[in-house]
Parts: structure tokens; sequence; C-alpha cells
């Protein structure tokens, strides 16, 4: 996929059609842990229709609000035993999206990303081994660190260095530990950098979120260094899509990528944001992240092959979706 970015013009008439339409699981008990999240309330709107949903969240993080009506919700921590035990009680598959995301919070606090990313996962699977509920796991490219080589293939060396990387690897490990020791049925989706509707603008979030909020506000953009670096930048539609191809496919035990295959700098992403918003902010440098990645891309070959998935909303159309003109997908 070609994308120019050079030409920002907004189409006011854009709009993004679900990447999963027609796909996923039907008639099936559902949970979906951090079902109140950025991603994880996508994929609940993606299940409703055919599907029996029970969402699991403590709303910390995510909001009431975007669970959709039709999904059953359980407030409630993951870590806690009985809660994890009503949620799962059933459950033919979970999607386990529930996570505390950030790299920072993680260096921050340790023991806690721990404890929701490792020990959380490990109680999820254990449960999921009692109902013999398929698991689809949220995993991330932080675990492979620095790239050594781009694109970055399922088997590049893992190098996390954060906390949250560290935890995610050991996540995505007991998933396929799960599956060999146990026959568990585990798919673990490794994400590069998500964005899309409902995700939040702070200190913790992703850079997308950020810029638009910035630039929507007529606040300096604030890139750090001189924006060389570059991410794959995935929209959470086709993070869906992954999700439900992982979720029927006749695949277990595997993790697989999920990106586009394409990078864009993060001086590009806020010269294109800030003519997408049409905003009066200026582009500001500041002090570069300490350990900051210079260049993350997603080889997405091993699951085009064997879940059928690919990549359908290109950057541009993606943000523009998000600019306030055009509110068009939700
Ligand atoms: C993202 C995820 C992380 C993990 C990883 C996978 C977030 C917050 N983090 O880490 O959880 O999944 O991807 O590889 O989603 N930047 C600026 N200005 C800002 C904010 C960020 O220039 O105001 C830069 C930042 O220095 C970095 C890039 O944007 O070079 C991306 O930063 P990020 O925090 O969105 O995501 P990343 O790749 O560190």
């Amino acid at each position: 996929m070609v994308q120019n970015f050079d030409d920002t013009t907004v189409d006011s008439d854009s709009s993004i059609r679900p990447s999963w339409e027609g796909i996923g699981p039907k008639g099936k008990s559902i949970l979906v842990t951090g079902g109140g999240g950025f991603i994880g309330s996508h994929v609940v709107d993606s299940l409703v229709e055919h599907n029996e949903v029970r969402v699991l969240d403590n709303f910390t993080s995510g909001f009431r609000s975007n669970v959709h009506p039709d999904a059953t919700v359980i407030e409630g921590d993951m870590r806690n035993e009985a809660v994890l035990e009503e949620a799962m009680a059933g459950a033919d598959i979970v999607f386990h999206e529930a996570a505390l995301v950030s790299v920072t919070k993680s260096i921050e606090a340790p023991k806690q990303s721990h404890e929701m990313n490792v020990s959380a996962t490990v109680d999820v699977l254990d449960h999921a081994r009692r109902e013999d509920a398929r698991v689809v796991l949220a995993s991330s490219a932080a675990i492979y660190g620095a790239p050594q080589s781009l694109p970055i293939s399922e088997d590049h060396p893992k190098n996390p260095m954060s906390p949250y990387g560290l935890d995610k690897l050991m996540a995505d490990r007991y998933a396929r530990f799960y599956h060999e020791q146990y026959g568990l049925e585990t798919v673990t989706l490794r994400y590069f950098n998500a964005y899309g509707p409902r995700q939040v603008a702070n200190a913790y979030s992703g850079v997308v979120s950020i810029f638009i909020d910035q630039a929507q506000n007529g606040e300096p953009i604030t890139v750090e260094g001189d924006g060389s670096q570059a991410r794959d930048f995935i929209h959470v539609s086709d993070i869906v899509q992954a999700n439900l191809r992982a979720a029927t496919a006749d695949v277990s035990g595997e993790a697989f990528n999920v990106g586009t295959g394409n990078s864009i700098t993060i001086q590009k992403l806020a010269n294109v944001i800030h003519s997408i918003v049409d905003s009066k902010s200026e582009v500001y440098y500041r002090e570069v992240r300490s350990d900051d990645i210079s260049q993350s891309r997603a080889d997405i070959s091993k699951i085009e092959s064997m879940l059928g998935y690919g990549p359908t909303v290109d950057l541009q159309t993606g943000l523009e979706t998000l600019s306030p003109e055009n509110k068009s997908v939700k």
C-alpha cells in the first residue's frame, strides 16, 4: 500500500467501513476483558450482533459509556478470583484486552504492571483451561525492543526495554505454554501503534491522540527529538479484524504481528495532523524521550497468510475520520 502524505486535503465525506464486517464468531458466549477500553470496546461492538457478550472492566482507564448497550457489564477487578470466575463462567471465547497499557506507567509502577499484565493473564488462561475457552490475547510490539532489522517479523529477537514490554513478552509466552502444555486454544496478537476513535489523549497515551488534541486546541504539537523516528500506525478497526480472525481461524499456539507493514515519521505525522485539523498550532520540538525506539515497522506476512488478515484503513483516511469535522466512525 503506497500512501501519499503530501496530499492532506480533508475529504469531509470520508468514512471507514468496518474492516470486520461479515467475519468473526457467531452464536458464542464471549468475554471481553477491558471491554470499556479503547481497543476492547471496539472488539465488543463487532461481536454483539451475533453473540452473547460479557465485559469485565474496573473502569479505571476504560469507560462505561464506551460499552455497547447489548453487552452485559461485570464491573470489577480481574485480579479478584471470584470476579474473574463469574466473568469466565460458560465462556467459549475470551478476548483478553485488559492491561496496564502504558510504558511510562509500567516504569513508574513495575509491580502493578506485572500483576495486571502477567499475573492476571495467567489467571485468565487458567480459567480458560477450566472452561475450555479459546483465548485471544493482546500482546504488543513492545516485546521486540529496539529492532535489529526491519520489517520486524514474529521471530525477531525480543529485547523489551520496559516492564510493560517484559510483561507482555511473558504473557505472550504463557499463552504459547498453555497451548503446548495443556492443549488450550490460544492466539496472541502483537499490536503495533494503535490509534482510532476512543483513544484518550493524556500523558500516557499514544502520539496520534496527543497530536490531534493539541492541534484541535491550538496548542503546540510536541515532537520529541527531531521527529525522524518512525512507527507503524494501525487503525483500531483493523485490530478488531485481526481479533475476529484469530477467534475463528483453525490456528492455535501462534503469535502474530498486527500492523500495516508501513511506517511514517513522527515529524510527518505532526504535519499531516496539522493539515487535516487545519490547526493554528505550531510544531514544537522538545527533548527526545530516553530509550526511544527510532524505527518500528511490522512484517505482516504471517498474519496475512495464516489468518487472511489485511489492513484496510490507510493512515490518511484513519486520521481524517478523527478530525472534528468528521465523526462518521465512532
Ligand atoms: C507504543 C505504545 C506501547 C507499545 C508500543 C509498541 C502507547 C502510549 N504506547 O509505544 O504501549 O504498544 O507502541 O511498539 O500507545 N511522541 C512525540 N510527542 C508526543 C508523544 C510521543 O514526539 O507528545 C513520539 C515518541 O517520542 C515516540 C513516538 O511519538 O517516538 C511514539 O510514541 P508513543 O508513546 O505513541 O508510542 P510508542 O511507540 O513509544
